[in-house]
């Protein structure tokens, strides 16, 4: 059983290119034709290993030994769709004015394939037009040294490499602003700070083995068979060995429930499927601090009773005596929270709740695993201290088979962080920077995604760089922000595919494509290899092999290049030339800049399994303000900003298994039995009649977070599903104009994207 690589399970593993990729056939048109060439097998082949390519889709961890078919579904969806043979070219945009493209569905946009040549937006024609990458430099250069540099903004979606990350935040501070907000500012920022604020580390604790050490994984708020489906082999191998799974969700999501398999829906009703989930608690949206006080409680009665009778105690007293802070006022508070309360806050019973907390005290190891239904919540970073204060109760955190492992969404999104793109100062060696590149870093705090949304409404922020990403798609209140984005100055899209973003343009506008990963980056020194971090802090080079998209593609690395050699002052510190033509040395500045994490980073980054760049928290060293782990002890029992009224109920945002984010591959979420549309809302049958609607019927949502903006969505049908009472689900990104801007993360402000306050109004026949 322990030989991975014998049980491997056929219901998500691809048993060879018949199998699996004959399965992908199915899915629609683009993926058909082009799972057929060679260039997209041999791609596949070498995804997720050693000396391969690193799939551009998640962030799961890539194994010392691989699958020999190391990527899933969606990995191949993800490469498939950076492989595409449609070209996006300038007869294409000679052919469409923008506004004309303002219409088009994301998923029309993304059609069109890949972007081939810089772009220019002209406004007297409304189109984008062809433009030479040195008029486009020299363009973006006088536009951003005539705007004031605070004033600028420069996001980075958490795809693209270390080595254009690094160049990246080094461009924005050499340009005078520590304005680098991350796709993370709406996405796991709850963890880097919450989960920093009391353990240390802002990222998880576990690595990749832990899963093959634990004896219980406390499972809340993520969605493995849609958004890291890689992770559901390490499941289903840890519940073979007799780890029990306790999962909290709102949906019963079918990932978590069985192995199915999710190519051939066929096996899934010949019932060949391993049980995953050994309690599946449908806990309300928001309801997780509450839920987690209610295990806590029960440990601590457990505790109780195990020393009344002179027993070994519960609790790791000697642990929680020399690694932590703060318990005596969290009991205190745990045992003054009354069940019913608890019940009310969680929607789940104190019998669940106790029986749950049976399955963590007889555990010796437990993992807490997390996604987006903790951070994305107004008081997300307390369900995360309460999620830390459940580990630290037992010691687990620290030790193989135990820690804290949020599940991180871009690939390289953790990456990007931790090679400087960050908005907070004090989390980038400053004076490092300074010392090496001779200039004065700023030092004042940048913006986060909200702040920068916020300065575009109000004016004060007016250019804004993107390295990939749809930002006008993903961030709350689009329907508010979209008008303001038009008022900037300047606007510069990096970018693999026409989206909506592009559309919603500055005064000047550039749309410059890049390189995707799998494609090769030929540069001075011959073909050049980039790198990512996964998940569990492991770092892994990756080679693309593929020919260009295009002739005139530049890779990332190259145009932030482009733009900083234009835009900054000559500098003999900075050899952007010589850095493009070998993306060595940029490791060997990331090397120089974190000696500790990076050294040897150009020996060590094809190593099987990656490297481990350390994490503190996982040695049992606590980088909190008091230098010890902390128990807090939270505020609210509900993660909801805005509480419970009648005819209000709060919407969670779903993804599909049909989309990676703002890119809709196609219109199924077949993991959910749903197929068709994105233009639903679910509901459960009781509530459904409660509120006398059938199914079928089309609704308008429309916002209720008693603030006077006007936000609706429209045209939604009405569709039955198992929710839990008092809530709603649809899909982001087609329900953000419902998210207000305001309503996020109270530590991080991350949108608070699972728990909308809304309300359903009929439309007259
Ligand atoms: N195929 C695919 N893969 C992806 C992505 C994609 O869009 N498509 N996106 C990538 C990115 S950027 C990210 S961040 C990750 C996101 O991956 P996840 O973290 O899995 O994010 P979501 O699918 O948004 O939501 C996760 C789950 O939270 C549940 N949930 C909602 N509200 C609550 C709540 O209050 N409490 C609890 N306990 N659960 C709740 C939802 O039902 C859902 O199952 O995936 C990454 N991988
Ligand atoms: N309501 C609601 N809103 C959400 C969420 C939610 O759950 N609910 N989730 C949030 C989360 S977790 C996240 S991470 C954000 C995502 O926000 P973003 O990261 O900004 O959005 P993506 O949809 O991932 O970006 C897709 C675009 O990236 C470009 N692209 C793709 N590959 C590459 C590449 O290799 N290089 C470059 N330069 N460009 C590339 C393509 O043009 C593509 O159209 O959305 C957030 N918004
Ligand atoms: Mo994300």
């Amino acid at each position: 059983m322990s030989d991975k690589h014998d049980n491997y399970d056929e219901s998500i593993q691809y048993e060879g290119p018949a199998g699996g990729w004959g399965s992908l056939k199915g899915m629609g048109k683009v993926f058909a034709r082009e799972l057929s060439t060679p260039a997209v097998a041999e791609t596949l082949m070498r995804q997720n290993k050693a000396g391969g390519y690193m799939c551009s889709s998640c962030a799961w961890g890539k194994p010392a030994h691989p699958y020999p078919f190391e990527f899933c579904e969606n990995g191949a969806k993800a490469t498939i769709w950076d492989l595409t043979r449609d070209r996006c070219t300038p007869e294409f945009f000679a052919e469409h004015t923008v506004t004309e493209l303002l219409d088009w569905a994301d998923y029309d946009l993304e059609m069109q394939g890949r972007l081939t040549e810089p772009l220019r937006y002209d406004p007297a024609s409304d189109k984008y037009v062809a433009c030479r990458w040195d008029e486009a430099f020299t363009g973006i250069a006088r536009e951003l040294n005539a705007l004031a540099p605070k004033s600028v903004v420069f996001y980075a979606s958490g795809k693209a490499s270390l080595e254009a990350s690094y160049l990246y935040a080094l461009f924005a501070r050499l340009y005078g602003n520590n304005n680098l907000p991350d796709s993370s500012n709406m996405c796991h920022e709850t963890t880097s700070v919450g989960l920093k604020k009391v353990t240390g580390s802002p990222v998880g604790t576990c690595i990749l083995e832990d899963f093959e050490h634990c004896d219980a994984i406390f499972y809340f708020g993520q969605n493995p068979g849609t958004n890291s489906p890689r992770f559901l082999h390490g499941l289903k191998s840890a519940v073979e060995r007799g780890c029990r799974i306790v999962v909290f969700n709102p949906v019963r999501e079918q990932g978590l429930v069985r192995f199915i398999n999710p190519q051939n829906p066929a096996q899934m009703l010949t019932g060949h499927a391993t049980e995953l989930a050994h309690m599946y608690l449908q806990v309300k949206p928001g309801g997780d601090i509450a839920a987690l006080m209610g295990l806590c409680k029960r440990v601590l009665v457990a505790d109780d009773a195990a020393q009344a009778a002179g027993g070994p105690r519960v609790l790791d007293a000697a642990f929680i005596e020399q690694h932590t802070k703060g318990f005596e006022a969290f009991v205190a508070k745990a045992r003054a929270t009354g069940w019913d309360e608890i019940e009310r806050a969680s929607g789940l019973t104190r019998a669940d709740l106790e029986a749950a907390a049976d399955v963590y005290v007889e555990s010796e190891r437990v993992i807490g695993v997390y996604g987006m239904g903790l951070t994305q919540h107004v008081h997300g970073s307390q369900a995360i201290g309460m999620l830390v204060n459940l580990l630290l109760m037992r010691g687990n955190i620290g030790r193989e088979g135990a820690g804290i492992s949020p599940v991180r969404g871009h690939s390289n999104v953790q990456g990007q962080r931790t090679v400087g793109i960050s908005e907070k100062p004090e989390l980038v060696p400053l004076d490092r920077l300074a010392e090496m590149f001779d200039f004065e870093p700023p030092r004042e705090k940048g913006l986060t995604t909200v702040d920068a949304c916020e300065g575009i409404r109000d004016g004060s922020v007016q250019g804004f760089v993107s390295l990939g990403g749809n930002f006008v798609r993903a961030i709350p209140d689009r329907d508010v922000m979209e008008p303001a984005w038009r008022q900037q100055a300047l606007t510069v899209y990096i970018a693999t595919k026409l989206n909506r973003s592009h559309l919603v343009h500055g005064r000047v506008s550039y749309l410059l494509p890049c390189l995707a990963r799998p494609e090769e980056d030929m540069q001075q020194s011959g073909p050049q290899s980039v790198s990512i971090e996964d998940s569990f802090s492991h770092i892994h080079g990756s080679i693309g092999k593929r020919k260009p998209a295009s002739e005139h593609l530049l890779s990332e690395p190259a145009i932030v290049a482009g733009m900083a050699k234009a835009t900054l002052a000559a500098n003999p510190k900075l050899q952007w030339d010589a850095w493009i033509a070998d993306y060595s040395r940029i490791r060997d500045l990331i090397a120089e800049t974190y000696p500790e994490q990076f050294h040897d980073f150009n020996q060590r980054m094809f190593q099987p399994g990656g490297f481990y760049r350390g994490n503190a928290a996982h040695e049992r060293i606590w980088k909190t303000d008091s230098g010890k782990a902390e128990f807090t002890d939270p505020s609210v029992l509900s993660s909801l900003g805005v509480g419970e009224a009648p005819g209000r109920y709060h919407l969670i945002t779903l993804r599909s298994n049909d989309q990676f984010n703002t890119t809709i591959y196609g219109h199924s979420d077949r993991l959910r039995g749903l197929e068709g549309s994105r233009e639903i809302v679910l509901i459960n049958p009781a509530e459904m009649e409660r509120a006398g609607l059938e199914e079928g019927d089309v609704v308008s949502l429309v916002g209720d977070a008693g603030d006077d903006v006007q936000r609706e969505v429209n045209g939604l049908t009405v569709v039955a599903f198992n929710l839990p009472d008092g809530c709603l689900g649809g899909y982001y990104p087609e329900m953000n104009p419902l998210v207000p801007l305001w309503y996020h993360d109270q530590a991080s402000k991350t949108p608070a994207s699972k728990g909308v306050p809304v309300r359903i109004r009929r439309t007259e026949p």
